[in-house]
Parts: structure tokens; C-alpha cells; sequence
């Protein structure tokens, strides 16, 4: 009998973050299942999380790096891939300057601690503005809305599922996602025990999803009308004089009057015809939400990503989501929407407690289209066009880091042809796919395995305070550099260093800045305290990269040992001492500690989302359109886990959903392909009929068209499915935010007529 060695490791896949029990044995893993002992998941998993081991032996997953020459991509060492890349990129960076070179952000890079530590290394050392991320085809409403009323842009409450009473959750399937910007392992067990307890979960969407048929309501809204409803229901509330803010949220409070001023002409018969809400049940929904003890509003990427033709409401939308919570009295009290209070990293712990200096957007805008900065970055959808158009500051590079625009973003196909002009471009990514096929050199990463992990991002929005590292489970194959030493090296290549000397000197420069900004901060535990004799501390254990940053964060985090100044906190030592996690309790109060705006205050009416309400005082809808929606399933991730056998498997997934009343008027079959079309782009594919629809609503998933050439995913291309995005449109967008229209636009089906 072989010895099995058993890991625990939490999961990077989705924003769950469920601890695995990985057995393995001489570098093989033998089996991956839910960690019982998680102090957070108690054993919870999806389908994906044991398919890590499948993902790490996957043939098809890069082992070694690409260049692209002779009309192909070739394998290369390491040291001939630097070469290129320090040859290239300086030739790019010399002729045309710095803010010729652009970076994309995929999702992954937020689930991975290398790169939550190391991208922001690389683009300081870039020195470019031209930053670009998921973040715009997802959640960048919400940092937009939050950063405004509260004054940083990661104080997103989140609802506290555990203790509420009540749950009104838009635009979010939980069963097929397992919850965003909500990190809560076994959302889908919450949601039931909410109303094992005898409360209530009403879901707002307009697909009768999982999600839905377990809820005890669905309002089958029509796509894009969310900020509409969630006005009508603030209208109602201040209508039937059932505001009640309490007392802890309004002694920090401005902004009320305005807002029940700018929501008078938003009535609920208003919202009706928009929304396809009966009044009656508007007003029924904000009553139960002031009547229920323990209520919380969430609202996910149905709200954040969708529109009315080609106009995003997303940051009202999330604005109005805060709106609700606040003077329903919900905020920041359990059972409600809280703030948590990360361990490690998290923005709404630095600084000066309740004061900063507030949120703005538009620093800069694009050359093209003079779309707004936000959050220093700029419109995923503004990529393309920033490489194509002439000019002094056209784009000639990129660098993609865990992404895969060509297929997440509207319109990728122009994106596919863009990236063809550019001069030079590197990927960081584990496949050769529908983006990186366009690289001049794809860097691996290790595999999720041959990594530690700490979720540095996804903790700052768990619905209990936890702290959960994992070292790596495997040993890297030789020569394989970690993750965050591909970002450090191509660092080092951007600022003209060496590209194959030491990183050792970036490295400590890296972890010394983090240790100075805390030593600087009079809040912090190490304030006035010299940073070489810190920086000695953590790193006599040894560690360097990530690893010695993420102990510097926890020891100067709110649970931490401050260095020697609390014997019990946190350390990266002692998280080690418990492979389970440790959990930090339930959400407490963080008024007015959180607030980062100038005045101190939460401003509930900034003027931006003010102003913005007069789009949708603008806005109708055309009742005969057809409008197009997104959906997710449990089996699949975004754009990129079509290559795993044991997922892809079965009944094909990419299938176009439409009411059986939508089918029938256009003389269209269940099973049959179909035209499905929008006045620019079209894609033939099979028709699923079901009743789970609102009528008037198709739905079709994205992160499918693995039929590309010159791609490396032999399971994905023999299941390829179509690219939903094809259709979006890369116009339509949420001002505030940049955030792209995925939810809601106009399309056609049609049969397809036989030649
Ligand atoms: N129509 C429509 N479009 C959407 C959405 C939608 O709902 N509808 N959803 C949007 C959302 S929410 C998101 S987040 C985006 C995602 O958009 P992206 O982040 O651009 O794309 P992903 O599909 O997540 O692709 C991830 C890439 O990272 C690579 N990868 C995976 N793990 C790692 C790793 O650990 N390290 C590295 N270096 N690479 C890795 C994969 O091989 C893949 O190339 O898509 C968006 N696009
Ligand atoms: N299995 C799986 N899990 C995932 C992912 C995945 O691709 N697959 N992706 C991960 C990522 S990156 C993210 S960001 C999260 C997203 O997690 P969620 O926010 O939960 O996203 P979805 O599951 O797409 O659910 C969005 C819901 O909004 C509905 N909807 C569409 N338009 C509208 C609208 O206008 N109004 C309302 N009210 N509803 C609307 C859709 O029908 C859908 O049910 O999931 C993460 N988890
Ligand atoms: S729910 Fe998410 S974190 Fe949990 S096992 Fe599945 S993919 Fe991993
Ligand atoms: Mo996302």
C-alpha cells in the first residue's frame, strides 16, 4: 500500500473559494473532494473543484513557452522566450513609447495570489495607462456605485445570508454560479436554510433559473429594467412613508431628501410598463422588504451587465441596490448588508479609518471614443479600436494576463483581427486558445496545484470573516518558474533590467514598499517601527514572492500579530498550523470605520448617479423586440474549462433558449438550428424551447466558439458551441462604469432557410 499523502487546498475556480482534500502520491493526484473540515465549506463542492486534477494533466495545457516563428507557435526555454520579449518590448517601449503597451487582466489573475500580489509590479513598471480588465464585461458597476456613496470602491457590503430573514436577490443564479462578490461556499445550502428559518428569497430575473424555481418568488422582470424597479420600489417606500433608516447609519448619512426627490417621478404604474412588473407587486416587494426584521437587497451580474438596447443602467442599478438596503434600515447590522473585514489586502482597511479622499472617475479617457478612466482602467471594449485607429498613441503591444477578450468581450472577432495588427504581444495563461493564439510568446503558469493560494480578493467579500492559505500540493516540473516570477521577470523586462538575471532585488523592493506604506500609516499596528528590521522579520522563514507579501498583509491586518504586538494574531505561521482555515467569526458592524469619502459620510445621492437617472427617465422599450440574455451552467467556467472532458461531456450546452410562444411565431422548432441575429453579426444555433423564459427573452451562453484556428484545445474544438459575444455590441456600454450591455439587446431568430 502506497503512502497517500493528503492536501488541503481551497478552490481558485470561482468565487466560492470551497476547501478541497487533495490525496496524492509521488506527484500524481489520486483523488479531490470536498475538505469537511473547511472552518468555511464544510465539505461543499461543485463539479468543477475535482477537476483540478484534470486541469493539471490535461495534455493540452502549456508546459513550456510559445514563440510564435516559421508561421507557428514553437516551443522554446525560458531563457530564448525572455530573450524575446526583452528584444521586442524594448523595441516597442523605445519607438513609441510607454503608452503604446496595453494590458488585459482576465478573471483568473483575481483567483490567483502570484498575480493579485505581482500584476500590479508589472504595470508600475510598464508605466502605461492603458489598463484593461474583466472587470468591464462584469462587476465594475458596483465599485462605481459603492465607491461613490461610500467612498471607496471595494466597500461592497454583502448580504449576510446566514442570519437574514429576508432576500431579494436580481439578476444573480447562485445554482449555477455559486455567488459573486458574495463569497459564500454553498450558496445554493444558505439560500435554503434562509428559508428553512422561515424567511423568505425572492428572485428577480427574467429566466425562471435554479435559483428561481427554489425561491419562494419569481418576478420575471424584462432585461435591462432592473434600475427602473429598484427606483419604483425606493418610490413606493418614500411614498407609504416606510422609510426607516436607524439610528447607527444616519448619524453618518447625507443625501436622503435628494434621493427621495430624484426617485418622485419614478412611480411603480411607471415601472410596470417597463419592467413587465404589475405595480401591485412593486409595492408588495417593497413592503416585505420594510417589513421583514432582517432583510438584504443583492444584485449580480443581471443587473451589472445588462441594458436597454444599447444603454447600460448597471451603476444606477447598483446604486439603487444600496439605496434600498440603507433606508430600509439594512445596512451594516446582521442579517442585513454588511461589510466584512478582510485579514489580508483589503482596501477598506488601509488608510485612515471613516475618512479618505472619495471616489472619482475619469482621470484620463480613452483617445478613440473619450471613454472614462475608472478605477484606472479603461472599457475592455475600447481594446480594439485603440490598436486599430491611427494616430500618435495608437497601441503596438499587449500583454494578456488569464484572459480571453476574443471570446468574453463584445465583439471579439474585430478584437481577434486588432490583435493581428499589433506589433508585439505576450500572454501569461496556461493555454494556447482564441486569445493567445494571436501571441508572439505564451508564458505558462503553473498549474492551480504547483501554487500557493490565499483568495486575497475574493475574502474581502465572504459573508464570514475567514483566513485560509494553502501551499502548493505539487512540486513544479523542473524548470517550470512560478507564477508570480513570470509577472516579476516580465517586470523587470519593462523597467530595462536584465531579463535572466535575479528577481531578488525587485522582489525585496516589492516587499519593502508594502512594509513602508504600513510603517507610514499612523492606524497601522507597525506604525513608526523601522521597515529593514520588519522586512528581516518576515523574511528569516525563508519565504519570498507572494507568499512573504501575503504574510506581511496579515500581520499588518486587522487580525494580525502587528509584529510582535498581539502574541495571538495572525500570522502566515499560524495559518500554516491550520490547513482548514480559521475562521474569524461573523460579519460585525463597520460604521463609520468603512467610509472613505471626504465628508466622512455615506453620500447616498452622488451627483454622477443622480444625473445618470435622467437616462432612465428617457428610456422605453419596444414590446415586439426580442432581447437577448446570458446564462451560466455549474459545469462550465467562463471561456475556459471547455477543455475538461468530464465537463464538457453530455448533452451539449451552447443551445439558444426561447419561450414556446416566440417559437411559434416565428415557425421555429425545438432542436432545430437557427438564425439568431443582430443587425451587424449572426451565429446558427440550436434551439432549445422551454417556458423558463419571460416571452420576449432568448438566452444563450457565453464563453463558447472553440472553432478557431490555430488553437491548442482538442476536447473544446470538438464541442466548440458559438460565441454569444459576437452579438453584443462593443457601442453599448454603462457611462459611469464602462461596463458592457451582455443582458438585453435586440436580436432576431429566424429558420434557417435551406440554400
Ligand atoms: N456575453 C457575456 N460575456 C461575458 C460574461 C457574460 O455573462 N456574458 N461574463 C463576463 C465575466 S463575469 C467575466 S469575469 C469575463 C471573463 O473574461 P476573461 O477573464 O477574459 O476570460 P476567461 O474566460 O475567464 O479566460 C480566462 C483565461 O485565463 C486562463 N487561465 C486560467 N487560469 C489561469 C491561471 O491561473 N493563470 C493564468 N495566467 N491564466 C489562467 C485561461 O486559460 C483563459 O485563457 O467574461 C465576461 N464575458
Ligand atoms: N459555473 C460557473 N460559475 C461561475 C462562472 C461561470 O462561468 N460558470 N463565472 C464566474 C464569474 S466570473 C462570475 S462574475 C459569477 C457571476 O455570477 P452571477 O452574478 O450569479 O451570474 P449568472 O449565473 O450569470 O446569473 C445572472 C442572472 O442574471 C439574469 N439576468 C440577465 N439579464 C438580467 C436583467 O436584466 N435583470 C435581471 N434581474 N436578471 C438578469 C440571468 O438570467 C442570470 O440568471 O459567476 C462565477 N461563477
Ligand atoms: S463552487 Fe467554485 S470554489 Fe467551490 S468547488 Fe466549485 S468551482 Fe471550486
Ligand atoms: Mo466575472
Amino acid at each position: 500500500m502506497p503512502v497517500t499523502d493528503v492536501s488541503y487546498r481551497t478552490c481558485p475556480l470561482c468565487e466560492a473559494s470551497c476547501g478541497l482534500e487533495v490525496s496524492h502520491h509521488e506527484g500524481r493526484v489520486l483523488r479531490i473532494r470536498g475538505d469537511r473540515e473547511d472552518v468555511f465549506s464544510h465539505g461543499f463542492i461543485c463539479p468543477k473543484g475535482s477537476t483540478l486534477r484534470q486541469l493539471h494533466e490535461d495534455p493540452d495545457r502549456l508546459r513550456s513557452p510559445l514563440v510564435w516563428r516559421n508561421g507557428r507557435h514553437e516551443e522554446v526555454t525560458w531563457d530564448e522566450a525572455w530573450a524575446v520579449i526583452a528584444d521586442r518590448l524594448g523595441a516597442v517601449m523605445a519607438t513609441h513609447g510607454r503608452q503604446a503597451v496595453a494590458v488585459y487582466l482576465g478573471n483568473p489573475s483575481a483567483h490567483s495570489l502570484s498575480a493579485m500580489t505581482y500584476n500590479r509590479v508589472v504595470l508600475q513598471s510598464l508605466g502605461t495607462r492603458q489598463r484593461y480588465s474583466a472587470s468591464t464585461v462584469d462587476q465594475m458597476p458596483k465599485h462605481v456605485a459603492c465607491g461613490y456613496v461610500y467612498g471607496s470602491p471595494a466597500a461592497i457590503p454583502v448580504p449576510d445570508l446566514d442570519r437574514t430573514d429576508h432576500l431579494l436577490m436580481l439578476g444573480a443564479n447562485p445554482h449555477a454560479s455559486n455567488g459573486s462578490l458574495c463569497t459564500a461556499p454553498d450558496f445554493p445550502g444558505k439560500l435554503e436554510a434562509i428559508r428553512q428559518r422561515g424567511g423568505r428569497v425572492v428572485v428577480v430575473d427574467p429566466r425562471r433559473t435554479r435559483t428561481a424555481e427554489m425561491a419562494d418568488e419569481w418576478v420575471a422582470i424584462r432585461p435591462g429594467t432592473d434600475a427602473m424597479l429598484l427606483a419604483a420600489m425606493a418610490n413606493s417606500l418614500f411614498a407609504e412613508g416606510l422609510i426607516d433608516v436607524g439610528e447607527h447609519v444616519n448619524a453618518h448619512l447625507t443625501g436622503l431628501q435628494q434621493v427621495a426627490d430624484a426617485v418622485a417621478r419614478f412611480t411603480p404604474e411607471r415601472a410596470e410598463v417597463l419592467c413587465g412588473v404589475d405595480a401591485s407587486t412593486i409595492r408588495r416587494l417593497a413592503r416585505e422588504l420594510a417589513d421583514a426584521p432582517r432583510a438584504a437587497v443583492y444584485g449580480r451580474m443581471g443587473t451589472t451587465t445588462s441594458g436597454v438596447g444599447d444603454e447600460g443602467f448597471g451603476a444606477l442599478a447598483s446604486w439603487l441596490v444600496e439605496v434600498l438596503n440603507i433606508v430600509t434600515g439594512n445596512l451594516d447590522r446582521p442579517g442585513g448588508a454588511m461589510f466584512p473585514l478582510p485579514a489580508a489586502g483589503g482596501a477598506t482597511t488601509r488608510g485612515t479609518p471613516g475618512r479618505g479622499s472619495g471616489f472619482r472617475i475619469g482621470r484620463s479617457q480613452t483617445r478613440v471614443r473619450g471613454l472614462p478612466e475608472v478605477m484606472g482602467e479603461y472599457p475592455a471594449v475600447a481594446l480594439a479600436e485603440e490598436i486599430t485607429t491611427p494616430g500618435e498613441a495608437r497601441l503596438r503591444a499587449l500583454i494578456t494576463v488569464a484572459g480571453n477578450p476574443v471570446l468574453s468581450t463584445p465583439a471579439g472577432h474585430e478584437l481577434s483581427r486588432a490583435l493581428e495588427e499589433l506589433d508585439f504581444m505576450v500572454s501569461v495563461d496556461l493555454y494556447l486558445n482564441e486569445t493567445t493564439r494571436h501571441a508572439d510568446v505564451i508564458l505558462p503558469s503553473p498549474s492551480q496545484l504547483e501554487r500557493s493560494h490565499y483568495d486575497l480578493l475574493l475574502l474581502q467579500f465572504a459573508v464570514r470573516n475567514v483566513a485560509n492559505y494553502s501551499p502548493a500540493v505539487l512540486a513544479r516540473q523542473s524548470g517550470q518558474p512560478d507564477e508570480w516570477e513570470i509577472l516579476a521577470r516580465l517586470a523587470q523586462i519593462a523597467t530595462g533590467g536584465d531579463p535572466h538575471g535575479s528577481l531578488t532585488d525587485l522582489d525585496d523592493t516589492t516587499a519593502r514598499e508594502l512594509l513602508q506604506s504600513s510603517v507610514r500609516s499612523e492606524f497601522s499596528p507597525v506604525h513608526g517601527r523601522d521597515v529593514d528590521e520588519l522586512l528581516r522579520e518576515v523574511s528569516a522563514s525563508g519565504r519570498r514572492g507572494p507568499d512573504r507579501l501575503l504574510d506581511i498583509m496579515l500581520r499588518t491586518g486587522p487580525f494580525g500579530d502587528g509584529f510582535g504586538r498581539r502574541a495571538d494574531g495572525l500570522t502566515l505561521d499560524l495559518l500554516l498550523e491550520h490547513p482548514h482555515g480559521v475562521d474569524l467569526g461573523p460579519l460585525t458592524p463597520r460604521l463609520p470605520e468603512v467610509l472613505r469619502n471626504e465628508s466622512g459620510r455615506i453620500e447616498l445621492a452622488p451627483e454622477p448617479l443622480i444625473a445618470d437617472l435622467e437616462r432612465l427617465d428617457r428610456v422605453h422599450v419596444d414590446d415586439d423586440q426580442l432581447v437577448m440574455i446570458g446564462r451560466r451552467d455549474l459545469r462550465s467556467n467562463n471561456s475556459w474549462m471547455h477543455n475538461i472532458g468530464v465537463l464538457v461531456s453530455g448533452t451539449p450546452r451552447c443551445t439558444l433558449q426561447m419561450h414556446p410562444d416566440d417559437a411559434a411565431r416565428r415557425g421555429v422548432e425545438h432542436g432545430a438550428v437557427v438564425r439568431l441575429a443582430t443587425a451587424t453579426a449572426s451565429v446558427e444555433v440550436t434551439l432549445e424551447v422551454t417556458d423558463s423564459l419571460r416571452p420576449g427573452v432568448v438566452c444563450l451562453p457565453h464563453g463558447w466558439g472553440h472553432d478557431l484556428p490555430d488553437t491548442r484545445l482538442t476536447v473544446a474544438s470538438g464541442q466548440p458551441g458559438v460565441n454569444s459575444n459576437l452579438l453584443a455590441s462593443p457601442r453599448s456600454l454603462d457611462p459611469l462604469s464602462g461596463t458592457s450591455v451582455l443582458n438585453g439587446f435586440a436580436v432576431e431568430v429566424s429558420p434557417l432557410v435551406p440554400a
